[in-house]
């Protein structure tokens, strides 16, 4: 499954890493897309929990927005 993330604070290669570091953290995701100019997140992995990736999102400095 993949997960489709809205972050529009995602500005540089920073924020890149930074989102991509947090999300790859948590057991069930494979892998994470992150698009400066799409600002979008992408997740794919096996029994993703959405709630767990927008918190890990939000620890990491950034809203989610859809
Ligand atoms: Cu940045």
């Amino acid at each position: 499954m993949t997960i489709n993330l809205d972050v529009p604070d995602i500005t540089c290669s920073h924020c890149v890493t930074a989102i991509t570091a947090a999300v790859s953290k948590l057991p069930a995701v494979q892998t994470v897309d992150v698009n400066v100019k799409t600002k979008k997140v992408i997740v794919s992995g096996e029994m993703l929990d959405d709630e767990e990736i927008i918190a890990a999102i939000n620890e990491a400095g950034y809203e989610v927005t859809a």
